[in-house]
């Protein structure tokens, strides 16, 4: 059986996917392909690790080590440690940033692309069982393979991505990404160890009766924030907050909604982090057919000047984010 709009067997594993769509990409040499097969590697090793870790307790301790003393770290350093040891062994990207390295990992070989990477995004929900994430952006490096890797390389605005997406380890674990010609998900099957292609050209809907915020900082939130938020209340909105980016994301993807951190008393810049988190979220959503907006102005085109920079961040349905959007005018 074939699917009509792109001609795909159901069923079609992430490797045939981007093997038979590798030609899309402008000067495709294979390599990209390569990135996202060895995200999607280290996304099954992290996958195992949190489904196991409520059994030998991930999240503390075990008491007892591996060679490299990698047991007794926790979940989210776990997951850094795979997705680092996945890009340097490949050989494709030239630099990481990490949420969890305060300096750009610079790998000093050919890779010719740059990744920012938070590897387990939902820290506060790894203890306690609930849906977490991990969060990927891909560059390309815009100096020449083989020499340093400069500043303009690792501080590219969003709209530089070549691929962005996300694993969401929850009830099914979830690999959805984009390289700028839709956004694809692809379920993972642990039986058979293979991501199968689930949802194919996923489109957010145009709008949504679903709000996802952290209500209990309103009194630190801008007015326009506040007075959208009484918007959704007068008009039999649903609130729906994970406190997990990728969770709260994935739904609002799926059914229509509105994800917002804005600034507050405690994060006066915004909490989430644009370079590994607002960044990939934006691509995939504008991708989807939906939006992304500090309030003022689109996430892509924030030019960074710091890879741990935060910005406020209001991501979901148009027509609910361009709502948002008209308080802040
Ligand atoms: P983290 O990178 O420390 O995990 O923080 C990011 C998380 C997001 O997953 C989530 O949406 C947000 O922080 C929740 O923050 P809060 O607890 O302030 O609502
Ligand atoms: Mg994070």
């Amino acid at each position: 059986m074939e699917d009509s709009r792109i001609g795909l067997p159901i069923g079609v594993t992430l490797d045939r996917f981007i093997k038979r769509f590798q030609d899309d990409f402008p000067y495709a040499t294979g390599e990209l392909s390569q990135l996202l097969r060895d995200i999607a590697l280290a996304g099954k090793v992290v996958n195992r690790e949190v489904n196991k870790a409520g059994l030998i307790n991930l999240s503390g301790s075990i008491g007892s080590d591996n060679i490299q003393g990698e047991d007794q770290q926790k979940l989210d350093v776990l997951a850094n440690i795979r997705f680092i040891r996945a890009f340097t062994k490949g050989g494709e990207a030239g630099a990481i940033i990490s949420e969890e390295d305060e300096k750009v990992i610079d790998l000093h070989n050919r890779g010719k692309y740059i990744i920012a990477i938070d590897p387990l995004d939902g820290s506060s929900n790894i203890d306690v069982n609930v849906s977490i994430g991990t969060i990927f952006s891909i560059y390309r490096r815009l100096s020449p393979v083989g020499t340093p890797v400069t500043k303009e390389d690792v501080l590219q605005p969003g709209t530089n991505q070549v691929a962005a997406g996300y694993l969401l380890y929850g009830s099914s674990t979830m690999l959805v990404y984009t390289t700028g010609k839709g956004v694809n998900g692809f379920t993972y099957d642990p039986t058979l160890g293979e991501y199968f292609l689930s949802h194919q050209d996923m489109r957010i809907p145009d709008d949504g009766k679903i709000y996802s915020i952290n209500e209990a900082s309103c009194l630190g939130f801008p007015d326009p924030v506040n007075e959208y938020l009484t918007y959704c209340h007068e008009h039999a909105h649903n609130s729906r907050y994970i406190g997990s980016l990728v969770a709260d994301f994935h739904r609002n993807l799926l059914k229509g909604g509105i994800y917002m951190y804005p600034t507050t008393a405690t994060y006066t810049t915004g909490k989430l982090r644009l370079m590994y988190e607002c960044n990939a979220l934006a691509f995939v959503v504008e991708q989807a057919g939906g939006m992304a907006s500090t309030g003022n102005s689109r996430i892509l085109e924030i030019v960074p000047n710091n890879v741990h920079q935060r910005c406020p961040i209001f991501i979901g349905s148009k027509v609910m984010v361009e709502r948002l959007e008209s308080y802040f005018m």
